[in-house]
């Protein structure tokens, strides 16, 4: 059997040979210059799929993030988002540390808001307050353990935003595993949204990058703030046709890395000392607690480890796997039943 198996993240994948091969005879040129014919390629083929006017290449998950947050506000402006999201929990306030902006964070339930809860946030026109400019949703949910927020709560919470007058980001970085879990296209999920990111080194195996699209205005300005942040790539076909490949190859194979998350949340749900949470799994992330009798999640985390089963702890007693490219069935079975030999081991020591 082939150890270890990295569940730690979707970000983990290594280019396929066939990816590789794409990547080796890419066309390339400056893409400062706007003359590398690969990028080029990418960002008209991924704004089509997403029925934007145009998309922009950038490094990563968080610039096309960033970017997104820039080009709808200014300093002094807020945004409101769901208060575990990866924006507000994972990118250093760049928003705050870059930009100048605040944040209006709101706990929806693993990750999914309901229109309701944000009637009335937007704060009154007056002296004494930011101004309430957008919405970012985050589709699938990384913290939520990949919960997809429905397209009626999408489409009423953006129908919502649009009516007040606020502008409307999704971060996508997962949204092909949306896509692959629900049989809606990403640009039904894309309609609802001014600006989307969407990333090729998660679920969809390639070695780097990620897109941001919307209206051609608005991916000039960040094309311009993506230069002024050292985001601006020269012959950067070569990675583009990674993602371009991914966009070919990978997308329908995200239902197998769903039913694997279904296989080790089955495990999980019958091995005493641990507990699904939540108790359902939608996509491929499946998020777990360790019972204090397990010892901390690290500790635990750190046991699997030797064993050669790598996960990632989110919190003191919580651990998070994710299945992706690079694991097969066969690895996601073994991976079950080390997890449920090692509770048990640990278990009787604790006895
Ligand atoms: N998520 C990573 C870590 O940063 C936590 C992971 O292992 O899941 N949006 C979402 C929803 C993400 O999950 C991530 C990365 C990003 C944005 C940022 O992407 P990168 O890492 O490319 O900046």
């Amino acid at each position: 059997m082939q150890l270890p198996i990295d569940l730690r993240s979707d970000t983990v994948t290594r280019p396929t040979p066939a990816m590789r091969a794409a990547m080796a005879a890419a066309e390339v040129g400056d893409d400062v210059f706007g003359e590398d014919p690969t990028v080029r390629q990418l960002e008209a083929r991924v704004a089509e799929m997403l029925g934007k006017e145009a998309a922009l290449f950038v490094t990563s998950g968080t610039m096309g993030n960033q970017l997104g947050l820039r080009v709808h506000c200014q300093p002094g402006d807020e945004f409101i988002c769901e208060a575990n999201c990866h924006i507000h929990n994972y990118e250093q306030a760049a928003y705050a540390q870059l930009f100048g902006l605040a944040v209006q964070p709101i706990e929806g339930e693993f990750g999914v808001l309901r229109v309701e809860q944000l009637i009335d946030r937007i704060r009154p026109a007056n002296d004494h307050h930011v101004r309430t400019r957008l919405v970012c949703l985050e589709n699938t949910h990384n913290r939520g353990a990949g919960r997809i927020q429905p397209i009626d709560d999408v489409a009423e919470i953006c129908g919502w935003a649009a009516e007040h007058g606020l502008a409307r980001h999704l971060d996508g970085a997962r949204l092909f595993n949306a896509v692959a879990a629900t049989g809606i296209s990403a640009g039904e999920w894309a309609a609802h949204f001014d600006t989307v990111s969407v990333c090729f080194s998660k679920g969809l195996g390639a070695p780097v990058g990620s897109a941001l699209c919307g209206p051609a205005e608005l991916i000039r300005q960040a094309r311009r703030h993506r230069k002024a942040l050292g985001g601006g790539m020269r012959q950067a076909g070569i990675i583009a046709a990674g993602a371009l490949y991914a966009l070919e190859h990978h997308i329908d194979r995200l239902t197998v890395d769903h039913a694997n998350a279904r296989h080790l949340a089955e495990a999980i749900r019958h091995t005493p000392g641990l507990k699904l949470n939540p108790s359902s799994v939608e996509t491929n992330i499946v998020i777990f607690d360790v019972d204090r009798e397990l010892g901390t999640a690290a500790a635990f985390g750190a046991r699997l480890r030797d064993e050669g089963v790598w996960l990632n702890t989110v919190a003191p007693q919580r651990l998070r796997a994710v299945t992706h490219l690079d694991v097969s069935r066969e690895q996601v079975e073994q991976a079950t039943r080390i997890l449920s030999k090692t509770a048990e081991e640990v278990a009787a020591v604790a006895r």
